[in-house]
């Protein structure tokens, strides 16, 4: 299987839970900006929206949407489902993919990381950040996952709350959240994949400077 994704973006999540699953894939960079991926194609031609993650199987299918992508993953390596036989906890699981995807990846993280947003919509994104995040830090509270073990929405979650850092999304007065980050980050499927990025990642915004 094939992976296309590009540093510290929301792809982020499919990297760690390769990792969590010790599942074997062909990696594939695509530069956020030109939509070209290191051998010089063009990624438009896997996927016309040139969106990442983007997943291509054996067959040459192709599975876009991160929600569905991590789903397929969990089904292939069903350890990644806590408490597999429960089917509220299974919708759980999509609970939670869908609630990371649509109010804080899209409806708060964008606007925010989009240099091209408006301030109003910057400021209406803003509005939304203290109840997700107190909905969240709710959820967590006593807890060490959102569901019952580790899974793949801890995994998004942690690939979207890791741009509060270049964004006015400020986690320090949700305490549960910052502790659940911490403990995320010191998982070895995550503090791997997360540091293979972030070299990408500087690696990247170095190309951009020179100007390749
Ligand atoms: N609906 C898609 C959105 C994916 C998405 O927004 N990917 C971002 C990175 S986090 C991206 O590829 N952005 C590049 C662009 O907007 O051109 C999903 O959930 O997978």
């Amino acid at each position: 299987m094939k992976i296309y994704f590009s540093p510290l973006a929301c792809s982020l999540a499919t990297r760690i839970t390769l990792y969590e699953a010790g599942a074997e894939a062909t990696l594939i960079e695509v530069d956020p900006k030109t939509k070209h991926t290191s051998d010089g194609s063009d990624f438009r031609t896997v996927s016309p929206l040139g969106l990442v993650p983007a997943l291509v199987t054996e067959d040459g299918e192709l599975l876009t949407e991160n929600a569905a992508i991590l789903q397929y993953l969990t089904e292939l390596y069903p350890q990644l489902q806590p408490r597999a036989s429960d089917a509220l906890e299974r919708a759980r699981l999509k609970q939670w993919l869908s609630f990371i995807g649509t109010e804080l990846h899209k409806a708060l993280y964008v606007p925010l990381l989009d240099h091209k947003a408006p301030e109003v919509v910057k400021q209406y994104a803003l509005q939304k950040m203290e109840s997700r995040l107190t909905l969240v830090a709710q959820r967590l509270e006593g807890r060490e996952f959102l569901l019952d073990g580790f899974s793949v929405a801890d995994a998004y979650m942690f690939a979207v709350l890791n741009w509060s850092s270049v964004t006015p999304v400020s986690l320090a007065g949700y305490r549960s959240i910052v502790e659940y980050q911490a403990r995320l980050r010191d998982r070895a499927s995550v503090a791997r994949a997360f540091a293979e990025e972030r070299e990408l990642y500087s690696r990247e915004l170095a190309r951009q400077r020179a100007g390749g």
